[in-house]
Protein backbone atom coordinates (compact mmCIF):
# COMPACT_ATOMS: atom_id res chain seq x y z
CA UNK A 1 0.00 0.00 0.00
CA UNK A 2 2.85 2.49 1.16
CA UNK A 3 4.41 1.63 -2.17
CA UNK A 4 1.20 2.50 -4.11
CA UNK A 5 1.14 5.95 -2.74
CA UNK A 6 3.99 7.28 -4.60
CA UNK A 7 2.95 5.51 -7.68
CA UNK A 8 -0.09 7.43 -7.55
CA UNK A 9 1.97 10.51 -7.16
CA UNK A 10 4.31 9.54 -9.92
CA UNK A 11 1.31 9.11 -12.11
CA UNK A 12 -0.76 12.01 -11.43
CA UNK A 13 2.78 14.30 -11.88
CA UNK A 14 2.74 12.56 -15.41
CA UNK A 15 -0.63 13.61 -15.99
CA UNK A 16 -0.36 17.18 -15.03
CA UNK A 17 3.26 17.48 -16.66
CA UNK A 18 1.23 16.94 -20.07
CA UNK A 19 -1.78 19.12 -19.21
CA UNK A 20 1.75 21.82 -18.58
CA UNK A 21 2.88 20.79 -21.71
CA UNK A 22 -0.42 20.80 -23.75
CA UNK A 23 -0.95 24.63 -22.23
CA UNK A 24 2.44 25.92 -23.10
CA UNK A 25 1.97 24.46 -26.58
CA UNK A 26 -1.15 26.17 -27.25
CA UNK A 27 0.77 29.36 -26.18
CA UNK A 28 3.95 28.00 -28.70
CA UNK A 29 5.66 28.39 -25.54
CA UNK A 30 8.80 25.78 -25.16
CA UNK A 31 10.02 24.89 -21.22
CA UNK A 32 13.29 24.26 -21.09
CA UNK A 33 14.32 22.37 -18.08
CA UNK A 34 17.93 23.15 -16.54
CA UNK A 35 19.08 20.23 -13.91
CA UNK A 36 22.43 20.06 -12.15
CA UNK A 37 24.10 19.73 -8.68
CA UNK A 38 23.93 22.82 -6.48
CA UNK A 39 27.12 25.16 -8.03
CA UNK A 40 27.18 23.49 -10.97
CA UNK A 41 26.64 26.51 -12.83
CA UNK A 42 22.70 26.50 -13.49
CA UNK A 43 22.14 29.82 -13.06
CA UNK A 44 25.40 31.15 -14.85
CA UNK A 45 24.36 28.84 -17.97
CA UNK A 46 20.82 30.35 -18.49
CA UNK A 47 22.14 33.68 -18.43
CA UNK A 48 24.89 33.01 -20.69
CA UNK A 49 21.87 31.41 -23.10
CA UNK A 50 19.76 34.41 -22.23
CA UNK A 51 22.29 36.37 -23.50
CA UNK A 52 22.99 34.78 -26.60
CA UNK A 53 19.08 34.01 -27.38
CA UNK A 54 17.06 36.80 -26.26
CA UNK A 55 17.00 38.79 -29.74
CA UNK A 56 15.88 35.62 -31.22
CA UNK A 57 13.29 34.90 -28.58
CA UNK A 58 11.08 36.25 -25.78
CA UNK A 59 12.39 34.46 -22.57
CA UNK A 60 11.27 34.15 -19.44
CA UNK A 61 12.66 32.33 -16.26
CA UNK A 62 11.26 30.50 -13.60
CA UNK A 63 13.99 29.84 -10.26
CA UNK A 64 13.47 26.80 -8.20
CA UNK A 65 15.61 27.51 -5.14
CA UNK A 66 14.62 25.39 -1.46
CA UNK A 67 15.09 29.27 -0.31
CA UNK A 68 15.69 32.57 -0.87
CA UNK A 69 15.76 34.97 -4.17
CA UNK A 70 19.12 35.21 -5.15
CA UNK A 71 19.22 33.74 -8.92
CA UNK A 72 15.76 35.30 -9.21
CA UNK A 73 17.31 38.62 -8.61
CA UNK A 74 20.04 37.89 -11.21
CA UNK A 75 17.82 36.85 -13.84
CA UNK A 76 15.02 40.32 -12.57
CA UNK A 77 18.11 42.79 -13.08
CA UNK A 78 18.31 41.58 -17.07
CA UNK A 79 14.91 42.97 -17.15
CA UNK A 80 13.17 39.39 -17.86
CA UNK A 81 10.29 37.97 -16.30
CA UNK A 82 10.68 36.03 -13.66
CA UNK A 83 9.45 34.03 -10.70
CA UNK A 84 10.83 32.73 -7.94
CA UNK A 85 9.45 28.95 -6.83
CA UNK A 86 10.26 28.29 -3.39
CA UNK A 87 10.01 24.86 -2.51
CA UNK A 88 10.34 25.43 1.16
CA UNK A 89 12.76 22.41 1.75
CA UNK A 90 11.55 20.41 -0.96
CA UNK A 91 14.22 18.47 -3.21
CA UNK A 92 12.53 18.64 -6.63
CA UNK A 93 10.30 20.83 -9.02
CA UNK A 94 6.76 19.18 -9.36
CA UNK A 95 4.72 19.76 -12.33
CA UNK A 96 1.46 21.15 -10.66
CA UNK A 97 4.21 23.90 -8.68
CA UNK A 98 5.12 24.85 -12.48
CA UNK A 99 0.99 24.58 -13.64
CA UNK A 100 0.55 27.40 -10.36
CA UNK A 101 3.06 29.34 -11.48
CA UNK A 102 2.25 29.73 -15.31
CA UNK A 103 -0.73 31.57 -14.00
CA UNK A 104 2.03 34.75 -13.12
CA UNK A 105 3.23 34.97 -17.03
CA UNK A 106 1.78 36.38 -20.14
CA UNK A 107 2.19 33.41 -22.07
CA UNK A 108 1.52 34.95 -25.27
CA UNK A 109 4.17 37.13 -24.83
CA UNK A 110 6.68 34.41 -24.22
CA UNK A 111 8.21 31.89 -26.75
CA UNK A 112 10.54 30.57 -24.14
CA UNK A 113 10.26 29.54 -20.45
CA UNK A 114 13.87 28.23 -19.09
CA UNK A 115 13.33 26.78 -15.18
CA UNK A 116 16.27 25.95 -13.39
CA UNK A 117 15.41 23.10 -11.21
CA UNK A 118 16.68 22.53 -7.59
CA UNK A 119 20.64 22.01 -7.30
CA UNK A 120 20.50 18.13 -7.05
CA UNK A 121 21.34 14.98 -9.11
CA UNK A 122 18.80 12.88 -7.65
CA UNK A 123 15.19 13.60 -7.75
CA UNK A 124 14.55 16.40 -10.42
CA UNK A 125 15.46 13.74 -13.02
CA UNK A 126 12.03 11.70 -11.93
CA UNK A 127 9.59 14.50 -12.52
CA UNK A 128 8.88 15.37 -15.74
CA UNK A 129 7.21 19.25 -15.45
CA UNK A 130 5.95 19.47 -18.54
CA UNK A 131 9.08 20.67 -20.46
CA UNK A 132 10.26 20.15 -24.08
CA UNK A 133 13.44 19.35 -23.40
CA UNK A 134 16.16 18.76 -20.57
CA UNK A 135 19.78 20.35 -20.01
CA UNK A 136 21.30 18.78 -17.25
CA UNK A 137 24.66 20.40 -15.98
CA UNK A 138 27.80 18.57 -14.96
CA UNK A 139 30.81 20.83 -13.64
CA UNK A 140 34.32 19.55 -13.54
CA UNK A 141 34.99 20.00 -9.80
CA UNK A 142 32.12 17.71 -9.15
CA UNK A 143 34.16 14.34 -10.59
CA UNK A 144 34.44 12.68 -13.43
CA UNK A 145 32.48 9.60 -11.91
CA UNK A 146 28.92 11.23 -11.35
CA UNK A 147 26.90 9.14 -14.13
CA UNK A 148 28.42 6.14 -12.93
CA UNK A 149 27.01 7.45 -9.37
CA UNK A 150 23.56 9.07 -10.49
CA UNK A 151 22.82 7.24 -13.97
CA UNK A 152 18.95 8.72 -14.10
CA UNK A 153 19.69 12.50 -14.59
CA UNK A 154 22.01 11.91 -17.29
CA UNK A 155 19.82 8.60 -18.53
CA UNK A 156 16.96 11.44 -18.89
CA UNK A 157 18.59 14.27 -20.22
CA UNK A 158 18.13 15.72 -23.66
CA UNK A 159 21.79 17.37 -23.46
CA UNK A 160 25.10 17.50 -21.17
CA UNK A 161 26.78 20.24 -20.47
CA UNK A 162 30.08 19.75 -19.07
CA UNK A 163 30.70 22.77 -17.30
CA UNK A 164 33.69 24.60 -15.48
CA UNK A 165 35.74 22.80 -18.54
CA UNK A 166 38.33 25.96 -17.88
CA UNK A 167 39.40 24.08 -14.39
CA UNK A 168 39.83 20.66 -16.43
CA UNK A 169 43.56 20.33 -15.55
CA UNK A 170 43.40 21.60 -12.03
CA UNK A 171 41.20 18.34 -11.07
CA UNK A 172 42.54 15.60 -13.62
CA UNK A 173 38.85 15.58 -15.06
CA UNK A 174 38.43 12.71 -17.57
CA UNK A 175 35.79 14.19 -19.71
CA UNK A 176 36.10 11.14 -22.24
CA UNK A 177 34.79 9.05 -19.61
CA UNK A 178 31.96 10.98 -18.73
CA UNK A 179 31.04 11.33 -22.20
CA UNK A 180 31.41 7.42 -22.59
CA UNK A 181 29.18 6.64 -19.65
CA UNK A 182 26.76 9.00 -20.48
CA UNK A 183 26.19 7.80 -23.83
CA UNK A 184 26.06 4.09 -22.18
CA UNK A 185 22.99 4.62 -20.62
CA UNK A 186 21.22 7.39 -23.02
CA UNK A 187 23.01 6.98 -26.36
CA UNK A 188 21.20 9.42 -28.28
CA UNK A 189 22.29 12.88 -25.48
CA UNK A 190 24.19 15.43 -27.04
CA UNK A 191 27.67 16.58 -25.19
CA UNK A 192 29.01 19.97 -25.06
CA UNK A 193 31.91 21.40 -23.01
CA UNK A 194 31.61 24.67 -21.90
CA UNK A 195 32.93 27.47 -19.66
CA UNK A 196 30.46 29.85 -18.61
CA UNK A 197 32.96 31.73 -17.34
CA UNK A 198 35.24 32.16 -19.77
CA UNK A 199 32.31 31.66 -22.80
CA UNK A 200 34.05 28.11 -24.14
CA UNK A 201 31.44 25.86 -26.18
CA UNK A 202 28.67 27.98 -25.38
CA UNK A 203 27.46 28.97 -28.97
CA UNK A 204 27.43 25.94 -30.01
CA UNK A 205 25.37 25.06 -27.06
CA UNK A 206 23.09 28.06 -27.59
CA UNK A 207 22.48 26.60 -31.43
CA UNK A 208 21.68 23.55 -30.71
CA UNK A 209 19.36 25.36 -27.69
CA UNK A 210 17.79 27.34 -30.73
CA UNK A 211 17.38 24.10 -32.85
CA UNK A 212 15.12 22.45 -30.18
CA UNK A 213 13.22 25.43 -28.73
CA UNK A 214 12.34 26.02 -32.89
CA UNK A 215 11.39 22.11 -33.23
CA UNK A 216 9.38 22.41 -30.39
CA UNK A 217 7.42 25.09 -31.31
CA UNK A 218 7.01 23.81 -34.51
CA UNK A 219 8.71 26.55 -35.89
CA UNK A 220 11.30 24.68 -38.04
N1 LIG B 1 35.56 28.56 -13.17
C1 LIG B 1 34.27 28.54 -13.49
N2 LIG B 1 33.36 28.93 -12.60
C2 LIG B 1 32.06 28.91 -12.97
C3 LIG B 1 31.63 28.49 -14.25
N3 LIG B 1 30.28 28.53 -14.29
C4 LIG B 1 29.87 28.98 -13.10
N4 LIG B 1 30.94 29.22 -12.28
C5 LIG B 1 30.92 29.70 -10.90
O1 LIG B 1 30.39 28.66 -10.10
C6 LIG B 1 29.61 29.22 -9.04
C7 LIG B 1 28.21 28.63 -9.08
O2 LIG B 1 27.57 29.02 -10.28
P1 LIG B 1 25.98 29.13 -10.38
O3 LIG B 1 25.67 29.52 -11.78
O4 LIG B 1 25.44 29.98 -9.29
O5 LIG B 1 25.57 27.61 -10.11
P2 LIG B 1 24.13 26.98 -9.77
O6 LIG B 1 24.07 26.81 -8.30
O7 LIG B 1 24.12 25.66 -10.48
O8 LIG B 1 23.09 27.91 -10.31
C8 LIG B 1 29.64 30.73 -9.24
O9 LIG B 1 30.63 31.26 -8.39
C9 LIG B 1 30.00 30.88 -10.70
O10 LIG B 1 30.66 32.11 -10.97
C10 LIG B 1 32.62 28.07 -15.19
O11 LIG B 1 32.37 27.67 -16.32
N5 LIG B 1 33.93 28.12 -14.74
MG1 LIG C 1 21.43 28.79 -9.37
Amino acid sequence: MEIKVMHQVMEWNEDVSDAVKAELASHKVCLVNVLGSPGAGKTSTIVALIDRLREKYRIGVIEGDIAGQIDADKIHALGLPVVQLDTDGACHIEAMSIQHILKEFDLDSLDVLFVENIGNLVCPAEFNIGESFRLALLSVPEGDDKVEKYPLMFATTDALAINKYDLKEYFGFDDARVEANARGVNPDVTVFRVSSRDGLGLDELADWVAQRIDASRGVC
